[in-house]
């Protein structure tokens, strides 16, 4: 206890870690040490909490103590403690909810709560880390706290673990008193951004009555902060943002921050509009997405784009991640991740409730998936479309839920612009800094209903007359302004009416000039990355063969440990093998099949990202593209040592999510379509868990944005008896998704089909997602396997000839998937001679050319059988049916599981019984 008759500001942080110390473990401290935080403690506890043995409540309320201790040590002590307290809990009672006159008060935070009375106000006190120590009156301390914490920012960052940052933080919140003090310039452009935004709205208002615009009145001032980042970008070394936003004031955003040019926009509100594309089925206005260039005051470039967009909230914010990753690399920014910087604006329901918000908040540190750090900012409104608060979230704040990656949450009232532009700027320094996401809470409100038709009087009439009443932030900034000496009320007028002038001129050359309209929309069309949509699909493509020499070269790395390396017996023992069949020229398997299109890529220039939830190893143990020595755990990737000059090969465990990784893997695939970007279902029936990113993104992303992704998934599938969620990838619902050409939809059956089909990806001059049905256990079977000839001369085949060519057959199967093995084997087992397999590889889209000139060999065919071993409502066959019916002239018999309310039944042995009846019924039918 002596020590603390010196405490000052270089013991702050040594009391600072005692007391954390304290607070887990008090008995690893001196007793004096004890003595003085639990007199701490009491000077910030609850009076109406239950007293320590050594406290008692006075008459007063105040605390008295009879631990012995001098009074000026108790008093110390309930100053640190209420430094303790404002910094946690005085956002509490921030001046937030611009609705309301009032702050909230805390009773927590009360003089008497903090254990001082009145007569403690003038007694002066150290401030221990407050401020770098030193001395102040009690008085001056608490408002200056109270400035601090509870003025129209209230800030939550006690929940970050580590002393680092919570110092940066607080040495940039405390001095300066969370009081913004921007030059005039950068409050006058505030106030101009705001201007425009409140202005465009009532423009759209007046002259577009009756059209959907989800307008952002009420939250003006988001503007005013996004203007703020783009201006601050270039000095902290950021050249790029990459933004995801909903609905609300999505088109103000894209007009006054991404630059989009009001002609453009005007254009497609007009009546006459019809949009150009000659294909595909186009957006509403509030989904569209755009990228240029902001040209900051200081005459600086920021590239800034703003994400396309589907209805499904929050559902882009994965997208984002991933979009930002990709650009990350095209800016060879792959370490510290600064020159781009991914932004997300939120509602405040969607926010809280959405799970694939989480989901993205645990990438935010994962090797593969972090992009140095999201801001986030929160347009909180209040609402969501009818429901208040109270029945949309259990949590105090609609942002609690990033609090569990430990990063800070400022919440700001939007009627305050300049406090927004100052925590903007700080939450770039801060992301800046350590790579880590902020959140940005706006506290605002929605001045009309959910949007331009709806009435929200229906359901908060009190709330809306209120808001009735509210003045335009512009106003309330104005005053500031000019109480400040900022403005004169003249020039506020003369900005306002200037601005009203050049929208209305906007406005009517648009009316008038279908020509100019046309030019303006072509100028204006972003540069990058979007291609006019054309649902073009060719069965061509370079060839995908490979060169033996080449291969071998693949191969032998693919086959071969480093000296000094000490491998799992057993995975040595399989590169051997794999070796020696290399060498052979037969019996490639799977997993080698997919590592030579992988190496062979690589060694062409070609980069590749796997990326899924184990698939270092492989869930079914197959791939091991990463191998680990058993004495000490070094990682060796055989794929990132093909060649010197090879480009990255990146394989990336992934957390256990669906939604947000595919979502993350689909947004890097648009912005690196150079890359081979791959993502694995742990098992295909998980997919499911990322339907919205399936549906709403890589079935439609071409038709809707003109968007094209080559991704690939891989669907584990295959009815082998695991039960109801370990059989099917759902291959009918990509089936009954395919149109114009949208997707590729395969199930493959050998290694070789699997290299083809993966080089083919790259090799082609456009890009369409590919759906693959991937195999289990064929990924052992032994007749599963290729010739090397199969890799140096084949090519992918959409349908699969019987390789055993009947002659003559009277039945002909088609089939896809594992099920031809089986087929195969009863075939051959029954030495049967008059019927033909023929696998479809490719479902969608279907050579049906090929199919016919295949079945030229078979003339005189007299039946014709689907065989798949999915329940009858699933699987290939409601698909095929029609098609083999018009190809073939006759109606296909069905051979399969019947019709079934759930993919697979739970029973092994009841699964076998199903399997060699419906195989059994392909040849009798
Ligand atoms: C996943 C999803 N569910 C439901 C909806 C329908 N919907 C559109 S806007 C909205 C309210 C959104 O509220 P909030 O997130 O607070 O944003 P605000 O509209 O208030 O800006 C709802 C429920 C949707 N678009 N997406």
């Amino acid at each position: 206890m002596k020590n603390l008759t010196f405490a000052n500001r270089w013991n702050a942080d040594l009391i600072d870690r005692y007391y954390e110390n304290w607070l887990r473990q008090p008995e690893s401290l001196e007793p004096d040490w004890r003595a003085f935080f639990e007199g701490f403690e009491l000077g910030h506890s609850r009076s109406d909490a239950e007293p320590s043995p050594t406290a008692t409540a006075t008459a007063t309320g105040a605390i008295a103590t009879n631990t012995g201790l001098p009074a000026d040590q108790i008093l110390q002590a309930r100053v640190i403690g209420a430094i303790y307290a404002y910094r946690g809990i005085g956002h509490t009672q921030a001046h937030l909810n611009p609705l309301q006159p009032e702050a909230p008060q805390n009773a927590r935070l009360s003089l008497d709560r903090l254990g001082f009375t009145a007569a403690d106000l003038d007694k002066n006190c150290f401030t221990g880390n407050y401020l770098q120590g030193g001395t102040m009156t009690v008085r001056e301390l608490l408002a200056r706290l109270h400035s601090t914490y509870c003025g129209t920012i209230g800030i939550e960052y006690l929940q970050i673990q580590d002393t680092k940052r919570r110092r940066w933080l607080q040495a940039r919140i405390e001095p300066t008193n969370m009081k913004p003090a921007l030059p005039r310039a950068e409050k006058l452009r505030a106030l101009q951004k705001i201007s425009e935004a409140e202005i465009f709205e009532s423009f759209l208002h007046t002259r577009y009555k009756g059209q959907k615009r989800f307008s952002l009145e009420g939250g003006e001032t988001l503007i005013a902060a996004l203007d703020a980042l783009a201006e601050r970008c270039p000095q902290m070394g950021v050249e790029e943002l990459v933004m995801g936003m909903a609905h609300r004031g999505r088109l103000n955003v894209l007009v006054n921050i991404v630059g989009k040019s009001y002609e453009y926009l005007f254009r497609e509100f007009s009546e006459n509009y019809l949009p150009d594309t000659t294909h595909g089925d186009g957006d509403v206005k509030y989904h569209l997405g755009y990228e240029a260039d902001f040209t900051t005051s200081a005459g600086k470039i920021v590239h800034i784009g703003l994400a396309d967009n589907p209805s499904h909230l929050e559902a882009v914010d994965p997208v984002v991640q991933g979009k930002a990753r990709a650009r990350l690399r095209r800016r060879g920014d792959m370490e510290e991740r600064k020159k781009v910087v991914p932004v997300l604006i939120h509602g405040d329901a969607a926010f809280i409730a959405q799970g694939v918000v989480a989901e993205v908040f645990n990438l935010s540190r994962l090797t593969g998936y972090r992009t140095g750090g999201t801001l986030h900012f929160v347009v909180n409104n209040q609402i969501g479309f009818t429901t208040e608060p109270k029945d949309a979230r259990s949590s105090l704040y609609c942002t609690d839920i990033a609090k569990m990656i430990e990063v800070p949450v400022f919440h700001v009232n939007g009627d305050d612009p300049l406090a927004m532009v100052m925590v903007t700027q700080l939450a770039l320094d801060y992301r800046q800094a350590f790579g880590d996401d902020v959140v940005i809470d706006m506290h605002c409100y929605r001045r009309y209903g959910h949007n331009e038709m709806d009435e929200p009087k229906f359901t908060q009439p009190t709330l809306y007359q209120q808001i009735d009443q509210h003045p335009h932030v512009s106003q309330i900034l104005t005053q500031r302004l000019i109480a400040d000496g900022d403005l004169t009320e003249v020039e506020a007028i003369q900005f306002s009416e200037q601005f009203q002038q050049s929208l209305d001129e906007i406005f009517t050359r648009v009316r008038k000039n279908e020509e100019d309209q046309k030019a303006a929309r072509e100028s204006q069309r972003p540069s990058s990355l979007r291609t006019p949509f054309r649902p073009y699909y060719s069965f061509d493509s370079e060839p995908t063969s490979v060169a033996p020499e080449n291969l071998e070269k693949v191969a032998r790395v693919l086959t071969t440990i480093p000296e000094n390396f000490d491998a799992n017996p057993k995975i040595r023992r399989q590169l051997e093998e794999k070796w020696a069949a290399f060498q052979k020229g037969e019996g490639l398997d799977w997993a080698m099949g997919e590592a030579m299109a992988f190496g062979t890529l690589l060694q062409e220039g070609t980069p590749v990202r796997l990326s899924g939830q184990d698939v270092e190893r492989g869930t079914f143990s197959h791939r091991h593209a990463v191998l680990y020595d058993v004495t000490n755990r070094t990682p060796y990737v055989p794929l990132a040592n093909i060649s010197p000059q090879q480009p990255r090969f990146c394989v990336h465990n992934s957390s256990l999510s669906e939604y947000a990784i595919l979502g993350f893997d689909y947004g890097y695939s648009l912005d690196y379509p150079e890359l081979l970007c791959l993502w694995e279902a742990q098992f295909g029936d998980f997919a499911n868990g990322a339907q919205v990113i399936i549906d709403q993104f890589i079935t439609s992303s071409e038709s809707k944005w003109q968007r094209t992704s080559g991704i690939v998934l891989l669907l584990p599938h295959g009815y082998e008896g695991q039960g109801p969620e370990h059989s099917s990838g759902r291959v009918e619902r990509f089936l009954q998704a395919c149109a114009e050409n949208n997707i590729q939809v395969c199930n493959l059956t050998t290694p070789a089909q699997l290299f083809h089909a993966l080089r083919r990806q790259m090799k082609r001059t456009f890009r369409k997602p590919l759906i693959i049905m991937s195999p289990k256990s064929l990924l052992r079977r032994k007749d599963c396997v290729s010739k090397l000839a199969d890799f140096t001369e084949g090519r992918f085949q959409e349908v699969l000839d019987d390789p055993l060519q009947p002659k003559s057959p009277k039945r002909i199967i088609f089939c896809s998937g594992k099920v031809y093995y089986d087929l195969n084997t009863v075939r051959n087992d029954n030495n049967i001679r008059n019927t033909a397999i023929l696998r479809v590889e490719q479902f969608y889209p279907l050579n049906t050319d090929l199919i016919q000139r295949l079945l030229k060999n078979y003339a005189g065919f007299e039946k014709i059988v689907w065989c798949q071993e999915e329940p009858r409502n699933m699987g290939g066959w409601a698909f095929m049916a029609p098609i083999l019916e018009q190809i073939c002239g006759m109606k296909p018999v069905y051979a399969g599981r019947k019709a079934s309310a759930s993919p697979a039944c739970g029973s092994s042995n009841v699964h076998k019984i199903e399997q060699d009846a419906l195989v059994e019924h392909a040849f009798n039918a």
